[in-house]
C-alpha cells in the first residue's frame, strides 16, 4: 500500500538569492557566532521541526517470541534478580530511536522472567506499569500490600507510585510482558523512584486480590468508594472476563446484531471502573479478536501502538511493510503510519497497548482513514 498524503499540504522549498562571495563570508561568520552562542536559525530546519504530518523516527519492528523467551531463559541462568537491578526484564529497543530502550518515544515494553522461588523486590515509581500474561501462572504481584495472582491472559495494573514486587511460588518459571511509560517520564524529566521493603510484605497467594473483590463485579461499584480515580483501582483484569466479552461480541454478530468494531473483528478496551475511561492516565490497553481471514481497515493515528499475539496468527501491514505475527510476537506501530491487520487461518487474539490517552488529554489526537477504503 502506498502512503496517502492527500490529507496534508506540502512545504514550499525556501530559496534565498544566491549570495555573493562577500555575503557568503558574512553568512558563514554569522552562523559560526550563532553556533558558539548555542543558537540555531529556524529557516533551514522548519520542514524537519514541523512536518506536514508526523514523521516518526521510530520504525515499525517485530520481535519474535521464540528469541525473546530463549534470551530470557539464558538471562535467568546467568543473572540473579535482586535489589539494585530490581527486575530481570529485557526491554525492546526500537531500531529507529538510536540506542535507548524505548519501543516508542513514550513507551517501554519488556519481557520479564521469574524462576521458581525468586522474588523481585518491592519498589515504586511515578511511571505507570502493567503486565500481560501470555502463558503460565504461579507469580503473584503484590501491589501496595495486595497480592494479585498473575495467570494466562490476565492484565495486571501497577499505576504510578504504588509499591510493587513480584514473587514466584510455583515450580515452573514464568515470563510475561511489561508495559510502562518510562520513555515519556524520562524525556519529560518527570520521574521519581523509591525502594520498598527488602522482604515480601505479603506472602499470601489468594485466588483473587482484594482489588478484584471490590471492583471486578460487572457494572457494579462499591458505594463505600465514591468519586473518580485517575488510575483504575482494579489490579487484575482476569482472562475469563476478556474472553467472554469477545466471544459475546462475535456471537451477536452471528445473530445479526451490532457489537463488533468491524466485520469479524471483536475488540474490548480495559477500563477504569470509576470513570469508564482508560486504565491509567498515559496507557490504553485493549484486546482484539479477529475471525479467520478477517481484515481491518487501514488507519492513521497520532500515537503509538504495541501488539502482542496471544493466540493464532496474523499479518500486520504498517505503511509499506508487512510482518507475519505468531504466538507471543510483539510489533509496534509508529505514530501516523497506517496499519491494518489480517487474521490467519485460525483467527487471531491480540493484546494491544498504546499511548493514545496522552494525546487525547492534550487535544493532539487525530485519526485518518484514507478515502475509498
Ligand atoms: O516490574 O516493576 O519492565 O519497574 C521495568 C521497570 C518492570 C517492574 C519493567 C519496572 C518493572
Ligand atoms: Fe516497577
Amino acid at each position: 500500500m502506498t502512503e496517502s498524503t492527500d490529507y496534508a499540504a506540502r512545504h514550499v522549498e525556501f530559496t534565498a538569492p544566491e549570495p555573493t562571495p562577500e555575503e557568503q563570508a558574512e553568512l558563514d561568520s554569522m552562523y559560526a557566532r550563532m553556533d558558539e552562542l548555542h543558537m540555531k536559525p529556524l529557516w533551514n530546519q522548519i520542514g524537519g521541526l514541523m512536518p506536514n504530518a508526523p514523521e516518526p523516527q521510530a520504525v515499525a519492528h517485530r520481535w519474535d517470541w521464540s528469541e525473546l523467551i530463549t534470551l530470557a531463559r539464558r538471562a535467568s541462568d546467568l543473572v540473579p534478580v535482586g535489589r539494585g537491578g530490581e527486575r530481570r526484564a529485557i526491554g525492546l529497543a526500537n531500531p529507529g530511536l538510536g540506542g535507548p530502550t524505548y519501543i516508542a518515544p513514550t513507551l517501554w515494553a519488556a519481557i520479564q522472567y521469574l524462576a521458581p522461588g525468586e522474588n523481585a523486590p518491592a519498589h515504586r515509581h511515578s511511571q505507570n506499569a502493567f503486565r500481560f500474561v501470555l502463558e503460565g501462572e504461579g507469580v503473584w504481584t503484590v501491589v501496595n500490600g495486595d497480592a494479585v495472582p498473575m495467570r494466562r491472559g490476565d492484565l495486571l495494573l501497577t499505576p504510578g507510585w504504588n509499591f510493587h514486587g513480584h514473587h514466584n511460588i510455583a515450580t515452573e518459571p514464568m515470563a510475561w510482558l511489561d508495559g510502562l511509560d518510562i520513555p515519556f517520564a524520562h524525556q519529560m524529566d518527570s520521574g521519581f523512584f523509591e525502594y520498598g521493603s527488602e522482604r515480601l510484605t505479603d506472602e499470601s497467594t489468594p485466588d483473587h486480590s482484594r482489588s478484584e473483590r471490590l471492583w471486578a463485579h460487572p457494572g457494579l461499584r462499591p458505594v463505600a468508594f465514591p468519586g473518580q480515580a485517575s488510575a483504575s483501582p482494579l489490579g487484575r483484569y482476569a482472562w475469563e472476563h476478556t474472553d467472554a466479552a469477545l466471544r459475546d461480541q462475535l456471537a451477536l454478530e452471528d445473530a445479526g446484531f451490532p457489537g463488533v468494531v468491524g466485520p469479524g473483528h471483536a475488540a474490548i478496551r480495559y477500563t477504569n471502573p470509576t470513570t469508564g475511561g482508560d486504565v491509567m492516565s498515559t496507557i490504553r490497553a485493549e484486546f482484539h479478536r479477529l475471525r479467520p481471514g478477517a481484515v481491518t481497515t487501514p488507519v492513521h493515528e497520532v500515537g503509538n501502538r504495541v501488539f502482542q499475539v496471544f493466540e493464532g496468527s496474523a499479518t500486520i501491514r504498517i505503511g509499506d511493510e508487512v510482518f507475519g505475527l505468531n504466538h507471543g510476537d510483539v510489533v509496534n506501530v509508529p505514530s501516523w503510519r497506517p496499519w491494518s491487520l489480517e487474521a490467519g487461518p485460525e483467527g487471531v487474539d491480540l493484546f494491544c497497548f498504546s499511548d493514545h490517552p496522552i494525546f487525547e488529554k492534550l487535544d493532539l489526537a487525530r485519526t485518518y482513514t484514507p478515502e475509498g477504503i
